[in-house]
Protein backbone atom coordinates (compact mmCIF):
# COMPACT_ATOMS: atom_id res chain seq x y z
CA UNK A 1 0.00 0.00 0.00
CA UNK A 2 3.11 2.31 -0.01
CA UNK A 3 2.10 4.05 -3.35
CA UNK A 4 -1.10 5.31 -1.97
CA UNK A 5 -1.52 8.77 -1.09
CA UNK A 6 -1.21 9.69 2.96
CA UNK A 7 -4.88 11.16 3.98
CA UNK A 8 -5.78 13.21 7.21
CA UNK A 9 -8.68 12.44 9.29
CA UNK A 10 -9.85 15.59 8.78
CA UNK A 11 -9.94 15.25 5.36
CA UNK A 12 -11.88 11.83 5.42
CA UNK A 13 -14.11 13.92 7.48
CA UNK A 14 -15.06 16.10 4.64
CA UNK A 15 -16.33 13.47 2.67
CA UNK A 16 -19.73 12.14 3.91
CA UNK A 17 -22.36 13.09 0.71
CA UNK A 18 -22.52 11.37 -2.64
CA UNK A 19 -21.18 15.05 -4.39
CA UNK A 20 -18.21 14.61 -2.16
CA UNK A 21 -17.78 11.43 -2.31
CA UNK A 22 -18.21 8.89 0.82
CA UNK A 23 -15.02 7.95 2.88
CA UNK A 24 -14.52 5.86 5.90
CA UNK A 25 -11.86 4.62 7.80
CA UNK A 26 -10.34 0.99 9.21
CA UNK A 27 -7.68 1.11 11.02
CA UNK A 28 -5.01 2.96 9.16
CA UNK A 29 -6.82 2.82 6.07
CA UNK A 30 -8.98 5.28 4.08
CA UNK A 31 -11.85 3.69 1.41
CA UNK A 32 -14.24 5.06 -0.62
CA UNK A 33 -17.23 3.33 -0.44
CA UNK A 34 -19.57 5.92 -2.54
CA UNK A 35 -20.37 3.16 -5.50
CA UNK A 36 -20.41 0.30 -2.63
CA UNK A 37 -23.31 1.93 -0.60
CA UNK A 38 -26.14 0.67 -2.82
CA UNK A 39 -24.96 -2.91 -2.76
CA UNK A 40 -23.80 -2.92 0.91
CA UNK A 41 -25.77 -6.47 2.28
CA UNK A 42 -27.61 -4.37 5.36
CA UNK A 43 -29.14 -1.38 3.41
CA UNK A 44 -27.20 2.11 2.50
CA UNK A 45 -28.69 3.62 5.73
CA UNK A 46 -27.16 1.70 8.20
CA UNK A 47 -23.41 2.21 6.05
CA UNK A 48 -23.94 6.06 6.02
CA UNK A 49 -23.69 5.80 9.49
CA UNK A 50 -20.03 5.87 9.69
CA UNK A 51 -19.86 8.44 6.83
CA UNK A 52 -16.62 10.32 7.28
CA UNK A 53 -15.15 8.00 10.64
CA UNK A 54 -14.55 4.47 11.44
CA UNK A 55 -16.22 1.69 10.64
CA UNK A 56 -15.12 -0.41 13.96
CA UNK A 57 -17.62 0.40 15.94
CA UNK A 58 -20.46 -0.48 13.55
CA UNK A 59 -19.04 -3.08 12.48
CA UNK A 60 -18.58 -4.71 16.43
CA UNK A 61 -22.40 -4.67 16.10
CA UNK A 62 -22.78 -6.27 13.13
CA UNK A 63 -21.02 -9.69 13.38
CA UNK A 64 -21.17 -10.46 9.92
CA UNK A 65 -18.64 -8.48 8.65
CA UNK A 66 -16.35 -10.91 11.05
CA UNK A 67 -16.55 -12.96 7.75
CA UNK A 68 -13.49 -12.80 5.16
CA UNK A 69 -15.66 -11.46 2.46
CA UNK A 70 -16.68 -7.99 3.93
CA UNK A 71 -12.99 -7.52 4.37
CA UNK A 72 -11.91 -8.56 0.74
CA UNK A 73 -14.60 -6.15 -0.49
CA UNK A 74 -13.28 -3.42 1.66
CA UNK A 75 -9.79 -4.07 0.52
CA UNK A 76 -10.82 -3.10 -2.73
CA UNK A 77 -11.84 0.15 -2.01
CA UNK A 78 -8.97 1.24 -0.54
CA UNK A 79 -7.66 5.20 -1.10
CA UNK A 80 -5.23 6.17 0.76
CA UNK A 81 -3.16 5.61 4.69
CA UNK A 82 -3.66 7.51 7.39
CA UNK A 83 -0.46 9.67 9.30
CA UNK A 84 0.00 7.74 12.29
CA UNK A 85 -1.10 10.36 14.84
CA UNK A 86 -4.15 10.32 13.17
CA UNK A 87 -4.94 6.60 13.75
CA UNK A 88 -6.17 6.96 17.60
CA UNK A 89 -8.72 9.35 18.17
CA UNK A 90 -7.41 12.24 20.43
CA UNK A 91 -9.55 12.56 23.71
CA UNK A 92 -9.68 16.61 24.14
CA UNK A 93 -10.64 17.18 27.89
CA UNK A 94 -10.36 20.25 29.56
CA UNK A 95 -9.32 20.11 33.16
CA UNK A 96 -11.84 22.72 34.45
CA UNK A 97 -14.76 21.39 32.49
CA UNK A 98 -17.14 19.79 34.44
CA UNK A 99 -17.87 16.86 31.85
CA UNK A 100 -14.27 16.83 30.71
CA UNK A 101 -13.88 13.35 32.66
CA UNK A 102 -16.89 11.81 30.66
CA UNK A 103 -16.18 8.68 29.22
CA UNK A 104 -16.09 7.82 25.25
CA UNK A 105 -19.36 6.73 23.75
CA UNK A 106 -20.12 5.26 20.58
CA UNK A 107 -20.45 7.41 17.50
CA UNK A 108 -23.93 5.80 16.33
CA UNK A 109 -25.64 7.44 19.04
CA UNK A 110 -27.95 10.35 18.42
CA UNK A 111 -26.91 12.65 21.01
CA UNK A 112 -29.79 14.87 22.39
CA UNK A 113 -27.22 16.76 24.84
CA UNK A 114 -23.74 16.84 25.04
CA UNK A 115 -23.40 18.12 28.96
CA UNK A 116 -24.55 16.72 30.72
CA UNK A 117 -25.08 13.63 28.26
CA UNK A 118 -27.63 12.35 26.97
CA UNK A 119 -28.86 10.18 23.88
CA UNK A 120 -30.46 7.10 22.12
CA UNK A 121 -29.59 5.15 19.46
CA UNK A 122 -31.52 5.13 16.01
CA UNK A 123 -34.36 3.11 15.50
CA UNK A 124 -33.37 0.26 12.99
CA UNK A 125 -29.71 -0.19 15.13
CA UNK A 126 -31.88 -0.14 18.46
CA UNK A 127 -34.15 -3.23 17.10
CA UNK A 128 -31.57 -4.82 14.99
CA UNK A 129 -29.66 -5.63 18.29
CA UNK A 130 -32.34 -7.66 19.38
CA UNK A 131 -33.55 -9.05 22.56
CA UNK A 132 -31.04 -7.23 25.28
CA UNK A 133 -29.05 -3.68 23.86
CA UNK A 134 -25.22 -3.97 23.62
CA UNK A 135 -24.20 -1.78 26.44
CA UNK A 136 -22.65 0.98 23.77
CA UNK A 137 -25.82 1.43 22.28
CA UNK A 138 -28.15 1.55 25.18
CA UNK A 139 -29.38 4.85 25.72
CA UNK A 140 -27.64 6.96 27.97
CA UNK A 141 -29.60 9.43 30.45
CA UNK A 142 -27.30 11.55 32.55
CA UNK A 143 -28.45 14.83 34.65
CA UNK A 144 -24.81 15.85 36.10
CA UNK A 145 -21.28 14.77 34.95
CA UNK A 146 -20.44 11.66 35.47
CA UNK A 147 -18.39 10.27 38.90
CA UNK A 148 -15.35 8.80 38.42
CA UNK A 149 -15.32 6.06 41.38
CA UNK A 150 -12.27 4.20 42.70
CA UNK A 151 -14.08 0.45 43.15
CA UNK A 152 -11.55 -0.09 45.91
CA UNK A 153 -12.83 2.71 48.01
CA UNK A 154 -16.11 2.86 47.25
CA UNK A 155 -18.71 2.32 49.98
CA UNK A 156 -22.33 1.86 49.94
CA UNK A 157 -23.97 3.54 52.92
CA UNK A 158 -27.70 1.65 53.59
CA UNK A 159 -29.28 3.28 56.40
CA UNK A 160 -32.77 1.57 57.85
CA UNK A 161 -34.35 5.09 59.75
CA UNK A 162 -33.86 4.14 63.38
CA UNK A 163 -31.19 1.37 63.26
CA UNK A 164 -27.65 1.65 62.89
CA UNK A 165 -26.15 2.89 58.96
CA UNK A 166 -24.39 0.12 57.13
CA UNK A 167 -21.62 0.56 55.10
CA UNK A 168 -20.26 -1.97 52.47
CA UNK A 169 -17.79 -2.40 49.85
CA UNK A 170 -18.56 -3.26 46.36
CA UNK A 171 -16.59 -6.67 47.53
CA UNK A 172 -19.08 -6.85 49.96
CA UNK A 173 -22.02 -6.72 48.33
CA UNK A 174 -20.62 -9.55 45.75
CA UNK A 175 -19.80 -11.61 48.74
CA UNK A 176 -22.38 -11.40 51.31
CA UNK A 177 -25.49 -11.62 49.04
CA UNK A 178 -26.50 -14.15 46.32
CA UNK A 179 -26.24 -13.04 43.15
CA UNK A 180 -29.66 -12.94 40.56
CA UNK A 181 -29.84 -12.41 37.40
CA UNK A 182 -32.93 -10.25 35.87
CA UNK A 183 -33.98 -9.19 32.29
CA UNK A 184 -35.34 -5.90 32.20
CA UNK A 185 -36.18 -3.07 30.14
CA UNK A 186 -35.40 0.45 31.49
CA UNK A 187 -37.51 3.26 30.02
CA UNK A 188 -37.67 6.91 30.17
CA UNK A 189 -40.40 8.85 30.89
CA UNK A 190 -39.31 11.34 28.47
CA UNK A 191 -39.26 9.43 25.45
CA UNK A 192 -41.19 9.89 22.61
CA UNK A 193 -41.25 13.36 23.85
CA UNK A 194 -40.27 14.83 20.33
CA UNK A 195 -44.10 13.62 18.94
CA UNK A 196 -45.94 15.52 22.25
CA UNK A 197 -43.43 18.56 21.25
CA UNK A 198 -45.28 18.56 17.62
CA UNK A 199 -48.40 18.84 19.21
CA UNK A 200 -47.22 21.95 21.18
CA UNK A 201 -43.68 22.77 22.77
CA UNK A 202 -43.05 21.23 25.95
CA UNK A 203 -39.42 21.48 28.41
CA UNK A 204 -37.25 19.05 28.21
CA UNK A 205 -34.77 16.66 25.72
CA UNK A 206 -36.11 16.10 22.48
CA UNK A 207 -36.28 12.33 22.50
CA UNK A 208 -37.20 9.61 19.88
CA UNK A 209 -38.32 6.29 20.46
CA UNK A 210 -34.73 5.40 21.40
CA UNK A 211 -34.70 6.46 25.03
CA UNK A 212 -35.58 2.76 26.03
CA UNK A 213 -33.40 -0.16 26.24
CA UNK A 214 -33.08 -4.04 27.07
CA UNK A 215 -30.34 -5.23 29.35
CA UNK A 216 -29.50 -8.59 31.08
CA UNK A 217 -28.63 -7.07 34.54
CA UNK A 218 -26.11 -8.99 37.54
CA UNK A 219 -26.38 -8.06 40.90
CA UNK A 220 -27.87 -8.83 44.54
CA UNK A 221 -31.63 -7.91 45.72
CA UNK A 222 -32.26 -4.81 47.71
CA UNK A 223 -34.57 -6.64 49.80
CA UNK A 224 -31.49 -9.13 51.40
CA UNK A 225 -29.20 -5.63 51.52
CA UNK A 226 -32.03 -4.19 53.62
CA UNK A 227 -32.67 -7.45 55.55
CA UNK A 228 -28.88 -7.35 56.28
CA UNK A 229 -29.23 -3.69 57.42
CA UNK A 230 -31.94 -4.94 59.99
CA UNK A 231 -35.20 -4.13 58.29
CA UNK A 232 -37.72 -6.43 59.27
CA UNK A 233 -39.31 -7.66 55.67
CA UNK A 234 -42.43 -9.76 57.96
CA UNK A 235 -43.71 -6.37 59.30
CA UNK A 236 -45.81 -3.59 57.45
CA UNK A 237 -44.83 -0.43 59.85
CA UNK A 238 -43.96 3.11 59.21
CA UNK A 239 -40.63 3.05 57.12
CA UNK A 240 -43.19 3.39 53.80
CA UNK A 241 -40.39 4.01 50.92
CA UNK A 242 -36.46 3.49 49.95
CA UNK A 243 -34.41 6.09 49.01
CA UNK A 244 -31.86 6.03 46.90
CA UNK A 245 -28.84 8.68 46.04
CA UNK A 246 -26.20 9.16 43.78
CA UNK A 247 -22.68 9.82 43.65
CA UNK A 248 -23.27 12.26 40.91
CA UNK A 249 -23.50 15.96 42.19
CA UNK A 250 -23.15 19.64 41.09
CA UNK A 251 -22.09 22.81 43.58
CA UNK A 252 -26.29 22.14 44.83
CA UNK A 253 -27.28 18.99 44.83
CA UNK A 254 -27.36 15.16 44.03
CA UNK A 255 -29.26 12.91 41.80
CA UNK A 256 -32.21 11.04 43.81
CA UNK A 257 -35.40 9.59 43.91
CA UNK A 258 -37.22 7.04 45.79
CA UNK A 259 -39.84 3.96 45.31
CA UNK A 260 -42.54 2.89 47.24
CA UNK A 261 -41.55 0.04 50.16
CA UNK A 262 -43.74 -2.71 48.82
CA UNK A 263 -41.43 -2.57 45.52
CA UNK A 264 -38.71 -2.60 47.44
CA UNK A 265 -39.10 -5.50 49.27
CA UNK A 266 -41.39 -7.81 47.02
CA UNK A 267 -39.88 -10.84 46.66
CA UNK A 268 -41.08 -10.85 43.39
CA UNK A 269 -39.86 -7.33 42.53
CA UNK A 270 -37.04 -8.30 41.38
CA UNK A 271 -35.34 -4.96 42.75
CA UNK A 272 -31.21 -5.43 41.93
CA UNK A 273 -28.41 -3.12 43.41
CA UNK A 274 -26.54 -4.39 39.84
CA UNK A 275 -22.92 -4.35 39.43
CA UNK A 276 -23.37 -6.20 35.89
CA UNK A 277 -24.74 -5.23 32.33
CA UNK A 278 -25.00 -7.67 30.14
CA UNK A 279 -22.35 -9.95 31.50
CA UNK A 280 -19.99 -7.15 32.05
CA UNK A 281 -18.82 -4.27 34.86
CA UNK A 282 -21.70 -1.79 34.85
CA UNK A 283 -20.18 0.86 32.24
CA UNK A 284 -19.08 4.31 33.55
CA UNK A 285 -22.30 5.95 32.10
CA UNK A 286 -24.15 3.43 33.28
CA UNK A 287 -23.40 3.84 37.26
CA UNK A 288 -20.38 2.26 37.94
CA UNK A 289 -19.64 0.30 39.92
CA UNK A 290 -23.23 0.14 41.17
CA UNK A 291 -26.32 0.98 40.21
CA UNK A 292 -30.43 0.29 41.47
CA UNK A 293 -32.60 -1.24 38.84
CA UNK A 294 -36.49 -0.81 39.76
CA UNK A 295 -38.30 -3.37 36.84
CA UNK A 296 -41.09 -2.16 35.47
CA UNK A 297 -40.97 1.48 36.89
CA UNK A 298 -39.79 4.77 35.31
CA UNK A 299 -35.69 4.63 34.78
CA UNK A 300 -35.34 7.76 36.90
CA UNK A 301 -35.95 5.41 40.02
CA UNK A 302 -33.01 3.26 38.86
CA UNK A 303 -30.72 5.74 40.09
CA UNK A 304 -27.15 4.94 39.44
CA UNK A 305 -23.86 5.68 40.55
CA UNK A 306 -25.32 4.66 44.02
CA UNK A 307 -24.20 6.09 47.15
CA UNK A 308 -26.72 5.54 49.87
CA UNK A 309 -30.08 3.83 50.50
CA UNK A 310 -32.38 4.80 52.91
CA UNK A 311 -35.62 2.92 54.26
CA UNK A 312 -37.73 5.63 55.49
CA UNK A 313 -41.13 7.13 56.75
CA UNK A 314 -41.17 9.70 53.81
CA UNK A 315 -40.65 9.24 50.25
CA UNK A 316 -36.93 11.44 48.91
CA UNK A 317 -37.01 14.99 48.54
CA UNK A 318 -34.90 15.01 45.96
CA UNK A 319 -35.75 17.36 42.95
CA UNK A 320 -36.14 14.63 40.79
CA UNK A 321 -38.62 13.04 42.79
CA UNK A 322 -40.40 16.14 44.40
CA UNK A 323 -40.29 18.57 41.45
CA UNK A 324 -39.99 16.67 38.05
CA UNK A 325 -40.91 13.11 36.88
CA UNK A 326 -44.98 13.82 37.75
CA UNK A 327 -47.60 14.08 34.71
CA UNK A 328 -50.48 17.09 34.49
CA UNK A 329 -53.52 17.84 32.16
CA UNK A 330 -52.86 19.05 29.27
CA UNK A 331 -54.61 22.89 30.67
CA UNK A 332 -51.94 22.97 33.11
CA UNK A 333 -48.96 25.06 32.13
CA UNK A 334 -45.49 26.57 33.67
CA UNK A 335 -47.54 29.64 35.37
CA UNK A 336 -50.12 27.43 37.28
CA UNK A 337 -48.41 24.36 37.29
CA UNK A 338 -47.99 23.01 41.76
CA UNK A 339 -45.61 19.76 41.54
CA UNK A 340 -46.48 19.20 44.64
CA UNK A 341 -50.36 18.12 44.10
CA UNK A 342 -49.01 15.49 41.51
CA UNK A 343 -47.61 12.15 42.23
CA UNK A 344 -44.03 11.07 41.40
CA UNK A 345 -44.05 8.59 38.41
CA UNK A 346 -43.37 5.03 39.39
CA UNK A 347 -45.19 2.11 36.97
CA UNK A 348 -45.02 3.26 33.54
CA UNK A 349 -48.11 2.96 30.67
CA UNK A 350 -47.89 0.89 28.21
CA UNK A 351 -45.89 1.77 25.33
CA UNK A 352 -45.08 0.47 21.71
CA UNK A 353 -43.13 1.85 18.70
CA UNK A 354 -42.56 0.95 15.27
CA UNK A 355 -38.74 0.62 14.91
CA UNK A 356 -38.45 -0.06 11.05
CA UNK A 357 -39.15 1.15 8.63
CA UNK A 358 -38.37 4.60 9.56
CA UNK A 359 -39.89 7.94 9.24
CA UNK A 360 -40.24 8.45 5.44
CA UNK A 361 -38.56 5.23 4.11
CA UNK A 362 -39.79 4.17 0.89
CA UNK A 363 -42.23 1.20 0.18
CA UNK A 364 -41.45 -0.67 -3.23
CA UNK A 365 -44.17 0.09 -5.89
CA UNK A 366 -43.68 -4.17 -6.86
CA UNK A 367 -44.84 -5.15 -3.12
CA UNK A 368 -47.87 -5.79 -1.45
CA UNK A 369 -47.32 -5.68 2.21
CA UNK A 370 -44.56 -3.73 4.19
CA UNK A 371 -42.47 -5.99 6.92
CA UNK A 372 -42.83 -3.55 10.18
CA UNK A 373 -40.98 -4.36 13.29
CA UNK A 374 -40.92 -2.89 16.60
CA UNK A 375 -40.73 -3.08 20.34
CA UNK A 376 -43.84 -2.64 23.13
CA UNK A 377 -43.53 -3.01 27.01
CA UNK A 378 -45.84 -1.56 29.86
CA UNK A 379 -44.61 -1.07 33.95
CA UNK A 380 -45.71 -3.28 36.33
CA UNK A 381 -44.65 -6.54 34.78
CA UNK A 382 -47.31 -6.13 32.39
CA UNK A 383 -46.43 -7.94 29.80
CA UNK A 384 -47.58 -7.66 26.38
CA UNK A 385 -50.69 -9.37 24.99
CA UNK A 386 -51.22 -8.38 21.34
CA UNK A 387 -49.88 -5.50 19.10
CA UNK A 388 -52.10 -4.26 16.39
CA UNK A 389 -51.01 -2.48 13.67
CA UNK A 390 -52.48 -0.48 10.37
CA UNK A 391 -51.70 1.26 7.50
CA UNK A 392 -55.32 2.68 7.01
CA UNK A 393 -55.42 5.15 10.18
CA UNK A 394 -56.99 2.26 11.74
CA UNK A 395 -59.90 0.79 9.83
CA UNK A 396 -58.42 -2.61 9.63
CA UNK A 397 -55.64 -3.60 12.37
CA UNK A 398 -53.13 -6.34 11.71
CA UNK A 399 -51.97 -8.50 14.39
CA UNK A 400 -48.14 -8.51 14.63
CA UNK A 401 -46.34 -11.89 15.85
CA UNK A 402 -44.89 -11.23 19.36
CA UNK A 403 -41.67 -12.46 20.82
CA UNK A 404 -41.80 -12.36 24.27
CA UNK A 405 -39.10 -12.54 26.95
CA UNK A 406 -38.21 -16.34 27.83
CA UNK A 407 -39.15 -17.20 30.45
CA UNK A 408 -41.08 -14.48 32.34
CA UNK A 409 -44.45 -14.74 33.55
CA UNK A 410 -47.11 -12.90 31.89
CA UNK A 411 -47.33 -10.18 35.22
CA UNK A 412 -43.57 -10.63 35.84
CA UNK A 413 -42.63 -9.33 32.57
CA UNK A 414 -39.68 -6.74 32.95
CA UNK A 415 -38.53 -6.73 29.45
CA UNK A 416 -39.72 -5.63 26.38
CA UNK A 417 -41.39 -7.80 23.41
CA UNK A 418 -40.27 -7.31 20.48
CA UNK A 419 -42.68 -7.97 17.44
CA UNK A 420 -42.98 -7.90 13.81
CA UNK A 421 -45.96 -8.16 11.49
CA UNK A 422 -46.55 -7.93 7.78
CA UNK A 423 -49.02 -5.01 6.81
CA UNK A 424 -50.92 -5.10 3.70
CA UNK A 425 -50.26 -1.81 1.56
CA UNK A 426 -53.70 -0.31 1.22
CA UNK A 427 -55.85 0.02 -2.37
CA UNK A 428 -55.25 2.99 -2.83
CA UNK A 429 -51.46 2.92 -2.31
CA UNK A 430 -50.72 -0.45 -3.71
CA UNK A 431 -48.26 0.16 -7.05
CA UNK A 432 -48.90 4.28 -7.18
CA UNK A 433 -45.54 6.02 -7.12
CA UNK A 434 -45.45 9.00 -5.20
CA UNK A 435 -48.26 7.70 -3.15
CA UNK A 436 -48.15 8.54 0.90
CA UNK A 437 -49.48 6.44 3.32
CA UNK A 438 -49.04 6.00 7.42
CA UNK A 439 -48.70 2.57 9.43
CA UNK A 440 -49.46 3.03 13.34
CA UNK A 441 -49.09 0.61 16.12
CA UNK A 442 -51.40 0.19 19.31
CA UNK A 443 -50.19 -2.43 22.15
CA UNK A 444 -52.14 -4.16 24.75
CA UNK A 445 -50.48 -5.00 28.12
CA UNK A 446 -51.73 -8.00 30.40
CA UNK A 447 -53.87 -5.98 32.23
CA UNK A 448 -55.78 -5.01 28.85
CA UNK A 449 -54.65 -1.42 29.11
CA UNK A 450 -54.37 0.00 25.49
CA UNK A 451 -52.78 3.09 23.99
CA UNK A 452 -54.33 6.44 23.60
CA UNK A 453 -54.60 7.44 19.78
CA UNK A 454 -53.75 10.92 20.15
CA UNK A 455 -51.31 13.05 21.65
CA UNK A 456 -52.93 15.98 22.20
CA UNK A 457 -55.10 15.01 24.77
CA UNK A 458 -52.49 13.01 26.89
CA UNK A 459 -50.00 16.38 26.47
CA UNK A 460 -48.02 17.55 29.43
CA UNK A 461 -45.80 20.24 30.49
CA UNK A 462 -43.09 17.84 30.69
CA UNK A 463 -43.38 15.79 27.92
CA UNK A 464 -43.37 12.56 30.01
CA UNK A 465 -45.65 9.81 29.80
CA UNK A 466 -45.90 9.72 25.57
CA UNK A 467 -47.41 6.25 24.73
CA UNK A 468 -50.16 7.13 22.16
CA UNK A 469 -50.66 5.36 18.64
CA UNK A 470 -46.97 5.48 17.01
CA UNK A 471 -47.03 6.35 13.37
CA UNK A 472 -44.55 6.14 10.42
CA UNK A 473 -45.27 8.20 7.17
CA UNK A 474 -43.82 6.26 3.90
CA UNK A 475 -43.62 6.94 0.45
CA UNK A 476 -44.31 4.42 -1.94
CA UNK A 477 -41.58 4.16 -4.95
CA UNK A 478 -40.30 2.44 -7.86
N1 LIG B 1 -29.02 8.11 38.38
C1 LIG B 1 -28.15 9.10 38.66
N2 LIG B 1 -27.35 8.96 39.73
N3 LIG B 1 -28.07 10.21 37.88
C2 LIG B 1 -28.89 10.37 36.78
O1 LIG B 1 -28.79 11.39 36.09
N4 LIG B 1 -30.76 9.44 35.45
C3 LIG B 1 -31.97 8.65 35.61
C4 LIG B 1 -31.64 7.22 36.00
N5 LIG B 1 -30.70 7.18 37.08
C5 LIG B 1 -29.84 9.35 36.49
C6 LIG B 1 -29.84 8.21 37.31
C7 LIG B 1 -32.85 8.61 34.46
S1 LIG B 1 -33.91 9.92 34.25
C8 LIG B 1 -32.93 7.53 33.62
S2 LIG B 1 -34.05 7.47 32.38
C9 LIG B 1 -32.01 6.39 33.81
O2 LIG B 1 -31.09 6.57 34.87
C10 LIG B 1 -31.20 6.16 32.55
O3 LIG B 1 -30.34 5.09 32.71
P1 LIG B 1 -29.23 4.80 31.62
O4 LIG B 1 -28.42 6.05 31.42
O5 LIG B 1 -28.45 3.65 32.13
O6 LIG B 1 -29.97 4.45 30.36
MO1 LIG C 1 -35.30 9.52 32.49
Amino acid sequence: DSDLPTIRRADVQQHKTKETGIWVIRGDGVYDITEFIASHPGGASKIMMAAGGNLEPFWRLYAQHEKQEAHDILAGLRIGTLPAEDVVVHKVSAADDPFGKDPERHPALIVNSAKPYNAEPPPDLLIDAGFTTPNEIHYKRNHLPVPEIDPETYRLQVEVEGKQCVRLSLEDLKMKFPHYRVAATIQCAGNRREEMMAVKPVRGLSWGLGAISTTEWTGVRLRDVLAYAGFDLNEDGPLQHVQFEGLDRDMTQAYGGSIPVHKAVDPHGDVLLAFEMNGEPLPRDHGFPVRVVVPGVVGARSVKWLGKIIASTGESQNHWQQKDYKGFSPSVDWDTVDFSTAPAIQELPVVSAICAPTAHALVSAHEDTIPVRGYAWSGGGRGIVRVDVTADGGATWHTAQLAPPEGQPLHRAWAWTLWEAEVPVPEGARGKEGAKLEIACKATDASYNTQPELAAPIWNLRGVLTNHWHRVPLVVSD
